[in-house]
C-alpha cells in the first residue's frame, strides 16, 4: 500500500519555538523520508532521548519511543536485535550523542548494527534553557574557525564529532542541513538503505538560545560535496585536483577537518562496507 505524506504525522501539535529548525527535521522525515522509501508505519521506529529535537517520535505516526537522555541508542539497539525487520531511525541533540550518550557511540559503531542516527546539532543544551554542549563553538572569527559565540562562551574546547566519527569507523557518515529538506530527505534515504550504523549530523537553528548570527555564517558558509566532483582543499590543484570519494577514509578525516575549522560540508563524508544485515541478525 502507498503511504502519503499526511499519513506519518500524529495529531499532535509541536511545541517548538517559532522558526525552530526542528520543523525542518520533522517535515524531511514525515514528507520525504518515509513516503519516499515506501516503509509501512508498523514497519518503523523512532526512538529519541530527552531534549527539543528528541520530541519527534510524538509528532511522527511510527512506533515511537522518547526515551532516556543519553541512552537512545542502547535502546534502538535492543529493539534492533529484538526486531530486524523494523526499520530503527534513532534522533538526538548534540548534547544527547556526544555529552551524556558519547560512551555509547564508538561500540555502537563496532556493533554496527543496521541503524541510522541523525544528530540534531543546534550548537546548544536547549530544552534546558541553552547551557554550552559538547559542539558551542569557542573560537572567535578570525581566528581560525567559522563560526563565533557573543553569548555563554564555552570553557573548553568544542568536540569534532564528524572526525570522531570518522575515526571510530562509522560504516556511513553524513551531514546535512535542516533547512535543505531536499537534500536532507535524499542524505536520510541513503542513510536508511545503508546496511549498517549510520551517522547523519543535521546542522539545526535553535532560535531562542543560539546567538542569532551563528547559523547566518553556517548557511552563508555551508559547501555541498558531490561524489566525483572536485574539493575545493588547499591540497587540491587543477594538475592534481581532490575528487571526491566517500569511500576514502583518508579524504573523510580532511573533510571532517575542514568542515570544523573552515567551512560547513553537506553531503556524504565517508560510506563503508555493511553492518549486520536482517539475515545476519535472525540467523543467529
Ligand atoms: C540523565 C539526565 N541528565 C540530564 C537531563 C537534563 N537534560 C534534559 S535535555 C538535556 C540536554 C538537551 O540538549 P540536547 O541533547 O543537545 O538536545 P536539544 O534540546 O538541544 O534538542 C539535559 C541536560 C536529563 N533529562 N536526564
Ligand atoms: S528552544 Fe531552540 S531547539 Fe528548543 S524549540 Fe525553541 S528554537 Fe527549537
Amino acid at each position: 500500500m502507498m503511504m502519503s505524506r499526511a499519513d506519518y504525522r500524529t495529531g499532535v501539535k509541536p511545541v517548538w519555538c517559532r522558526g525552530c529548525g526542528n520543523f525542518g527535521l520533522l517535515s524531511t522525515l514525515t514528507r520525504k523520508l518515509f513516503p519516499g522509501l515506501g516503509i509501512p508505519k508498523h514497519k518503523a521506529l523512532v526512538v529519541s532521548g530527552i531534549g527539543c529535537s528528541s520530541r519527534i517520535p510524538a509528532y511522527i505516526d511510527t512506533y515511537g519511543f522518547n526515551s532516556i537522555h543519553g541512552r537512545a541508542v542502547t535502546i534502538a539497539q535492543g529493539a534492533k536485535l529484538a526486531r530486524p525487520e523494523l526499520t530503527v531511525v534513532v534522533i538526538g541533540g548534540d548534547g544527547d550523542f556526544f555529552s551524556i550518550g558519547a560512551g555509547h557511540l564508538p561500540h555502537a559503531v563496532r556493533r554496527n548494527l543496521d541503524i541510522t542516527c541523525i544528530m540534531v546539532n543546534n550548537f546548544v543544551y536547549a530544552l534546558t534553557k541553552g547551557q554550552t554542549s559538547p559542539t558551542t563553538p569557542h573560537l572567535k572569527r578570525g581566528e581560525g574557525a567559522f563560526l563565533s559565540r557573543q553569548f555563554y562562551p564555552p570553557v573548553d574546547p568544542l568536540l569534532d564529532m564528524l572526525s570522531y566519527s570518522v575515526s571510530t569507523r562509522a560504516s556511513f557518515i553524513a551531514q546535512g542541513i535542516a533547512t535543505d529538506t531536499a537534500q536532507l530527505g535524499w542524505l536520510l534515504e541513503e542513510a536508511v538503505r545503508h546496511k549498517g550504523f549510520s551517522f547523519v549530523s543535521v546542522l539545526t537553528p535553535c532560535v531562542t538560545f543560539d546567538p542569532p548570527e551563528l547559523f547566518d555564517t553556517i548557511r552563508e558558509k555551508a559547501r555541498y560535496l558531490r561524489e566525483g566532483e572536485v574539493v575545493e582543499l588547499p591540497e587540491s590543484s587543477p594538475d592534481t585536483p581532490w575528487v571526491h570519494d566517500p569511500q576514502n577514509i583518508g579524504l573523510a578525516l580532511r573533510l571532517a577537518e575542514v568542515s570544523l575549522m573552515e567551512e560547513p560540508l553537506l553531503g556524504v563524508f565517508f560510506k563503508g562496507g555493511g553492518g549486520m544485515t536482517d539475515a545476519g541478525l535472525s540467523a543467529g
